[in-house]
């Protein structure tokens, strides 16, 4: 997105294109209480429902519409799903972020529009609210709903209803006879005034099917304070951290996971321990209530390193066993540019040192190939995660190649420095960090950070979300491989990388429940925003 479309989307404004001249709301649309709300396929085996859609259906609930959820990784045959369900409907919602869920937004969004083209499709999430102009340019979006959509989808479907124009609702931004238009933007809400998540709504029987794991994600905190230069979230929930009340957090999380019975919650805030007097009481509301489910959230490491031993050891009472962070470099010089100066190497030491001690598994996540970055700082970077690793059994790491997303304050630079940026909806589809090639990394170096990555997959033991059994001689034959790995690694050696092909083959034996409508089996991405 331009500083242009910034500002102009940002204040409301309107933009002539040479689409055809229709109203959006066409009569011929049944006034309907049906919603239709669609999740795309993230190629990923960690399945679970999604909370932004959980989030948006509330307030329609509330309102007395009935809500249908089509989540494409539990649905194999989702397209004609969505088409029957649409054909009583009063519109379609869609939540993506950037990436390959675009793929399946484009089809189903397609064929509705195939099936109806007067049906409004409305698209929600972080790619529309980051690039809500070139979003809507696509032919068949009608609507875009940047930022919360829990207000916003209320207010756009009772004006569907009642025929009525979308202009005068803040967030959204929608076509009118051949114009763009885009309305203000809607004021932030804190957490603690949005309702509750609609979980009645979610299949967790199917979730587990496929990921073989009982699960859901949580939220009780919104924002970061701080501002790496490769991170999205101030774009759309700004800097100012805002969390739920401890005694609320304490209510739902129990109350969700005996009801659903889930063995695990993943709380996706941006940083957890943004008020560290918040989590400690959240932990001992917790250990208080007796009940026991696992709980993992996302921290920097600073904030983790304020927590004593005993501290720690309180949270793993309460059933935290996972702390991700974000490390992303081991080099001074990249987390300088990354704007992470917060982040010191004392921090992350202790933070591994504690979070082990304490039982709980500290995950840290690296980005390689940040603009800067050369062989001798990423040389830096897998020393370190050896070091780690070495002194502090346990500790994993995830690692990914930079891929700058926009409106992160680093997408201006990436585009100076050759990044091609996708000129519609579609073309960013294919924008994941797994595939990325950049300008600075391409052919034979890029082949050999990716050899360098499965060395790294190899050498040390990660847990995924979604349960892998991979059975005890293929286990015992993997861990055999690690020690090669490590060689390798130490080394900087990558030549003839035969245990990545013994691996791959082993691979064959892991029975791994994965999402029937995901072509790709890539790894899972789990931590995806581990600060
Ligand atoms: C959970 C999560 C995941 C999970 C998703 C699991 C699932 N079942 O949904 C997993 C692990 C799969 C994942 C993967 C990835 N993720 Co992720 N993930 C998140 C995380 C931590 C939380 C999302 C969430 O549920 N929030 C809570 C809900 C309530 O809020 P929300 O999603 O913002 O939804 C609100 C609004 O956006 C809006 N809205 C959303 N959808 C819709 C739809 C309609 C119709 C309407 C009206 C409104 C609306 O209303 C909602 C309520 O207010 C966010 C970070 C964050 N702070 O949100 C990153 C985040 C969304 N992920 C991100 C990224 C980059 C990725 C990966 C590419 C990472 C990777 N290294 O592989 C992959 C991509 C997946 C793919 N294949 O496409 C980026 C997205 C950036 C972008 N431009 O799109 C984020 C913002 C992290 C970051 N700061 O960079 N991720
Ligand atoms: S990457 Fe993490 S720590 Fe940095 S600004 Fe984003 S959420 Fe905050």
């Amino acid at each position: 997105m331009t500083a242009f479309d910034n500002f102009f989307t940002r204040h409301g404004w309107y933009r002539d294109t040479s689409l055809p001249n229709r109203l959006l709301i066409s009569r011929a649309v049944a006034r309907s209480k049906k919603i239709v709300l669609f999740f795309p396929a993230f190629a990923s085996t960690e399945a679970t429902a999604p909370l932004s859609l959980l989030a948006v259906a509330t307030p329609l609930l509330r309102s007395g519409y009935r809500v249908t959820i089509v989540d494409s990784t539990i649905t194999p045959n989702f397209k004609q799903r969505v088409l029957d369900e649409v054909k009583d409907a009063l519109c379609l919602g869609v939540s993506l972020v950037t990436g390959p869920m675009i793929r399946e937004t484009v089809e189903i969004s397609r064929a509705v529009k195939a099936w109806n083209k007067d049906f409004p499709v409305i698209l929600g999430g972080w790619h529309p609210s980051l690039m809500p102009m070139q979003t809507l340019e696509a032919d068949f979006v009608d609507v875009v709903v940047r930022g919360q959509g829990e207000s916003t989808m209320l207010e756009v479907v009772q004006h569907l209803e009642d025929g009525a124009s979308l202009q005068g609702i803040s967030g959204v931004g929608f076509k009118r006879d051949g114009m763009i238009v885009f309305n203000p933007e809607r004021p932030l809400q804190p957490l603690a005034e949005l309702p509750p998540k609609a979980y009645e709504l979610a299949d967790f029987d199917a979730y587990e099917r496929i990921c073989g794991r009982r699960w859901a994600m949580y939220i009780s905190s919104l924002a970061c304070p701080f501002n790496c230069s490769y991170c999205t979230n101030a774009g759309v929930y700004g800097r100012q951290w805002n969390g739920l009340p401890p005694d609320q957090v304490v209510e739902e999380t129990v109350d969700i996971s005996t009801r659903y019975r889930l063995e695990m919650l993943w709380i996706v805030d941006d940083n957890f321990l943004v008020d560290i007097d918040r989590a400690l009481k959240i932990a001992e509301g917790l250990v208080r209530t007796g009940v026991r489910f696992q709980w993992s959230i996302q921290a920097t490491t600073n904030l983790t390193a304020r927590l004593s031993l005993d501290e720690l050891r309180m949270f793993r009472r309460a059933g935290l066993h996972q702390i991700c962070q974000g490390v992303d470099s081991a080099s001074p010089k990249i987390l300088n540019l990354m704007n992470k100066t917060f982040q010191d190497f004392d921090s992350i030491y202790q933070s591994a040192e504690r979070c082990v001690k304490a039982g709980i598994r500290p995950s840290f996540n690296i980005i390689f190939a940040y603009p800067g970055e050369g062989d001798p700082e990423r040389r830096q970077t897998i020393d370190f995660i050896m070091d780690v690793c070495r002194r502090f059994p346990g500790a994993e790491f995830w690692t990914n190649i930079f891929t700058p997303y926009p409106g992160s304050p680093i997408m201006q630079h990436a585009q100076e420095n050759g990044i091609e940026v996708p000129r519609t909806l579609e073309g960013w589809a294919d924008y994941f960090p797994r595939y990325t090639v950049l300008p600075w990394l391409r052919g034979n170096a890029h082949r050999r950070v990716q050899v360098m990555r499965d060395y790294l997959r190899l050498a040390f033991d990660r847990v995924p979300i979604a349960k892998l059994d991979s059975g005890g001689m293929a286990r015992l034959l993997q861990k055999s491989l690690s020690y090669p790995a490590r060689w390798r690694l130490d080394h900087d050696f990558y030549a003839l990388p035969f245990e990545l092909s013994i691996n791959r083959k082993l691979k064959r034996y892991v029975s791994v429940a994965k999402p029937t409508v995901d072509a790709k089996q890539l790894e899972p991405a789990v931590g995806a925003n581990c600060p």
